[in-house]
Order: C-alpha cells, then sequence, then structure tokens
C-alpha cells in the first residue's frame, strides 16, 4: 500500500485505520478485539449483559494478545451497567464506547480516569447532549445495522450529527467496504464503525452456524423484530416467524421479551439458527467469507483509497 487513510480519529485513538469494530455482545470477544486492533483498527469487546468479572477477563486477555489500544462496549440496559463501568476504569481500557441507552451520568469518572468515550448515537439530540458533557466523538448508526436500530437511516442521520457537534463523528449501520467507507467520509465522518463483517473474521469465536447464516444472506434476508420502538435487526429465521405472528396479534411487551430471552446466546454460542436471535446488518450479502481481520481491514482500506482516487476524474477545472 502506497498511500494511507488518516483522520483526526486516527489521532484521537492512537490508531492506525479510522476502523472501528463493533462492540457485539457475545460475539465481539477477546480474542476479536485483540486481531482488529492488532490489524491497526480500534477492536472492542462487546459486555453485553456479562456481569463486571467476566468483562475484567475479556480485557485481560485482549491485554495479553495485544499491546495497542482497544475499547469496550458499555451496554446500558445491562443489570451490571455499574460494575462495568467500574471495571474499566480500574482495568484503564483507552476506549468506552456505549449503546442502548445515556451514559451520560458516567462520563466524568470515566473522562478523569483518561479514558475516551464515544457512545453510539441515533438521533441529533442525544449527540448534543453528549457533546456538552465532554464525549471524545460520537458514532451515529443508522437504522441499516444489526441488533438494536435507531428510526434514521445512515445517510440521512450522518451529515445532521455532522452539522451539529464539533466532535469527530464515526458513522455505523450499512458499512461493509471501501466504498461505503469512502461514502461516510464524504457525510463528514472521521470514521466507521463496522459490525457484520467482522462477524465473519477467523479470529471471532462466534458459532460457524452464525458466520454461515451472514455469509447465505441475501439483500432481503434481514428483518427488524421486536415491540414498536424496540426494534432489533436480524436475520430472518423461524424465530423472527414467532415475533411476527406476535406482532400482528398485537401482544403485549412481556410477550416479545418472553421469546426473545436468551436467544442471542443461543445462536452466538449453540449455533441455534432456526431460533436464535442471528443479529446481523442489511450488508450481511456484502460478507462472503471468513477471513483474517488483518485482510478484512486492508481490503476496506485499499478500496477506499481506490474509491477517491477514481472519482477525481469527475472534477474539472
Ligand atoms: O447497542 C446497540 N445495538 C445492540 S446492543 C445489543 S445487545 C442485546 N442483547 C440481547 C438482546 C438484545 C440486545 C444488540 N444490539 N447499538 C447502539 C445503539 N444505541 N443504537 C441506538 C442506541 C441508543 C438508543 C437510545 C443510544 C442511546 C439511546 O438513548 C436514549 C436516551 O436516553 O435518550
Amino acid at each position: 500500500m502506497s498511500s494511507s487513510l488518516h483522520t483526526s480519529l486516527c489521532d484521537l485513538l492512537g490508531i492506525e485505520y479510522p476502523i472501528l469494530q463493533g462492540g457485539m455482545a457475545w460475539v465481539a470477544t477477546a480474542e476479536l478485539a485483540a486481531a482488529v486492533s492488532e490489524a491497526g483498527g480500534l477492536g472492542v469487546i462487546g459486555a453485553g449483559n456479562a456481569p463486571g468479572e467476566v468483562v475484567r477477563q475479556q480485557i485481560r486477555k485482549a491485554k495479553e494478545l495485544t499491546s495497542k489500544p482497544f475499547g469496550v462496549n458499555a451496554y446500558y440496559l445491562s443489570p451490571f451497567i455499574d460494575e462495568v463501568i467500574k471495571i474499566v476504569v480500574e482495568e484503564k481500557v483507552s476506549v468506552v464506547t456505549t449503546g442502548a441507552g445515556n451514559p451520560g451520568k458516567h462520563i466524568a469518572g470515566l473522562k478523569e480516569a483518561g479514558i475516551k468515550v464515544i457512545p453510539v448515537v441515533s438521533a441529533v439530540s442525544l449527540a448534543k447532549r453528549l457533546e456538552k458533557i465532554g464525549v471524545d466523538a460520537v458514532i451515529a448508526e443508522g437504522l441499516e445495522c444489526g441488533g438494536h436500530t435507531g428510526e434514521l437511516t445512515t445517510m440521512a442521520l450522518v451529515p445532521q450529527v455532522v452539522d451539529a457537534v464539533k466532535v469527530p463523528v464515526i458513522a455505523a449501520g450499512g458499512i461493509a467496504d471501501g466504498r461505503q467507507l469512502a461514502a461516510a467520509f464524504c457525510l463528514g465522518a472521521q470514521g466507521a464503525q463496522l459490525g457484520t463483517r467482522f462477524i465473519c473474521a477467523t479470529e471471532c469465536k462466534v458459532h460457524d452456524n452464525y458466520k454461515m447464516a451472514v455469509i447465505k444472506a441475501k439483500d432481503r434476508d434481514t428483518t427488524l423484530t421486536g415491540p414498536e420502538g424496540h426494534y432489533v435487526r436480524v436475520i430472518k429465521n423461524m424465530l423472527t416467524r414467532q415475533f411476527e405472528a406476535l406482532a400482528k396479534e398485537r401482544a403485549p411487551q412481556k410477550e416479545f421479551e418472553k421469546l426473545g430471552t436468551g436467544r442471542l446466546r443461543a445462536a452466538a454460542i449453540e449455533g441455534d439458527d432456526k431460533m436464535g436471535s442471528l443479529m446481523s446488518g442489511q450488508v450481511a450479502a456484502m460478507v462472503k467469507k471468513i477471513q483474517p481481520a488483518r485482510e478484512i481491514i486492508t481490503e476496506i482500506v485499499e478500496e477506499t483509497l481506490q474509491v477517491f482516487k477514481e472519482k477525481q476524474q469527475y472534477l474539472r477545472d
């Protein structure tokens, strides 16, 4: 590679390429995070609903595998969220990304510990509020993403967040290759977070059935499940058909919760591709093979550079 790709985000986080790996619960373990960081991106351990001590073990394992910066994603619907934050501070993790809630109450403590805080937002209002309390960057995540989704597409959300805040914006949702990373830069983002493509990294320890479901998925094979306002994007299977039946009969939220409990673990650990929750973004169809994290990053960087080089021919003096 003769030229390289460098933005302010690389300096902020001490990484080589402006690529973050999504902190996917049950999927983004220490091995994946360390591999992404070793390859020059920012690897992120997904804390999900895990107790603090389990997250500490994961952090220590990642430290054994890499001396480069990595992050932990704190999931704000976890019953263990306070202890996860305490452990992240004790372990002096470089970066915390947050999801599924407002991390406001923890920001001062994390900043005091010298930890970079990067929340996921799916709306402009939260991005502005969080910038005021001192976050280092924000991840603007569009509804193309896997797992919990907001209401706006990446194309609509990213430039609106870029216009509303001064901190760097990282685009997420619908990004799997260099064309999409280049598009994110065109929208004003300083980097991108990718989840789905990294599910199929060699170093990702998720069950092979999960990886194969992503690889086999076609363009319209993901869907949103869950009650209104709490949508989760997954690959269509028997579970999503049962969710659809609940939605049709306008079942109460607790019925959705009952059907959904333990399903992500079932998919990720046991490989249950029928009744498991195969969380994945709309770009699943673009993921065609299992390959090392380093290869994924190198390919995306080369494609992005190629896009910018090619498109220069559109310019006229
Ligand atoms: O967090 C995600 N996506 C996720 S988390 C997850 S874990 C899970 N495990 C088992 C069952 C279900 C889920 C799967 N996918 N994305 C980040 C994200 N955060 N997107 C949107 C938000 C968000 C939503 C509301 C951030 C803040 C927020 O705040 C509301 C408020 O208080 O203003």
